[in-house]
């Protein structure tokens, strides 16, 4: 009997022990399995006397028992410790993503445990949506249309039939879609004035922003992917000095009062007469200076009374109804304002530049 208190106390001993599951799986023979000494005095038993084997058996049977229950115990409580080890281990820790940041001088240096910084509209949607704001105050509306057009409404409409030497004014992207050089990126926004004619009947008082694409090799002063803002007028009545009025109107919204436009004869196969305008030079004020080349003034766009041979193309009746169009680079609007010497930085997508604006 004092054999199976030593046995008890021994494996009791082994199973408490037990540092992890292994370990007690490890000692569960030697605990209370083959090797244990429960097992030697069982094997004893057969030699004894009928009443003593019984009650030795039944205390050997009672300490197995109780054996197994602890090693139950043990194993629950070790496997638990293992798990949450386990989970702990696997943690993903967030806080270190935004220590490094904040000891690395990256663009969230300083940052942790405060707001992280918002980004901003880009200097040159910042432009657009204000040329957008002011058109709007004028009583115009804002369209907008596909980027990849077909040569009818990029050329043909505007009175550029194929082989037009007008067309060399535009270095075009085209598509290896359909026909040769019949589907091609927009050279300009003007497709998509095409295609608000044809879709209604006058009067027609829009402004068409968007993105224009041109085979030029980038430079200070050219962008291959290049941005436009293109007005619309056309209603009965309309003559030169609307345009004049609305273009001077524009410019003392934008660049504020005191800046005036000039107009200077050009060519535009889609408008006749034809003007390039410049506005008051927003350096010197019309004083003259190095932006404005001395002269005072700088030029903005072109823009002129729409062609009959237009009005034709598209159905609107050119015997009752006269227009007028312009059209401007938002980006060089963007460089102006912000005296941006070169255009390609606007395309660059440098933080530290564009943060500024
Ligand atoms: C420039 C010149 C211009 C137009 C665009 C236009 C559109 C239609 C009909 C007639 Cl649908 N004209 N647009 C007219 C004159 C000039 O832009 O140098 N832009 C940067």
């Amino acid at each position: 009997m004092n054999a199976v208190q030593d046995a008890l106390e021994r494996g009791r001993a082994l199973i408490e022990k037990a540092g992890s599951v292994a370990e007690l799986r490890a000692v569960e023979p030697e605990a209370f399995g083959k090797r244990s000494e429960l097992a030697a005095i069982t094997a004893t038993l057969r030699d004894l006397p009928p009443v003593e084997r019984r009650d030795l058996g039944r205390a050997v049977q009672v300490a197995r028992a109780r054996l197994e229950e602890l090693f139950d115990e043990r194993s629950t409580e070790l496997g638990a410790r293992e798990a949450r080890r386990l989970v702990e281990a696997e943690r993903l820790d967030l806080s270190e993503v935004a220590g490094l940041f904040a000891t690395s001088g990256g663009p969230l240096a300083g940052s942790l445990g405060r707001p992280v910084p918002e980004g901003h509209l880009h200097l040159v949607t910042q432009v657009r949506d204000e040329l957008e704001d002011i058109f709007l105050s004028m009583g115009f509306e804002v369209a907008e249309g596909p980027e990849v057009e077909d040569d009818w409404h990029n050329f043909e409409a505007l009175n550029m039939p194929p082989h037009h030497p007008a067309r060399g004014m535009f270095d075009t992207f085209y598509l290896d879609v359909g026909e040769p050089e019949s589907i091609l990126l927009r050279t300009h926004t003007s497709p998509v004035q095409v295609r608000l004619m044809e879709s209604r009947p006058p009067p027609i008082y829009a402004v068409v922003p968007g993105r224009c694409y041109r085979r030029d090799t980038p430079d200070a002063r050219h962008l291959p992917v290049f941005h436009q803002i293109e007005g619309l007028v056309v209603d009965e009545g309309i003559n030169m000095s609307h345009l004049a009025g609305a273009l001077e109107a524009f410019t003392g919204a934008f660049f504020g009062p005191g800046r005036h436009v000039r107009l200077r004869p050009s060519f535009f196969p889609f408008t006749e007469p034809s003007a390039e305008f410049d506005v008051t030079c927003w350096v010197c004020g019309g004083v003259g200076c190095r932006t404005c080349s001395r002269s005072g003034w700088v030029e903005l766009g072109g823009c002129g009374m729409v062609n009959p041979a237009v009005f034709e193309a598209v159905g609107v009746d050119a015997e009752k109804y006269t227009g007028f169009a312009w059209g401007f680079g938002i980006d060089r609007l963007a460089a102006a304002r912000t005296n941006l010497a070169d255009l390609r930085e606007l395309l660059d997508n440098d933080i530290r530049f564009l943060s500024q604006f």
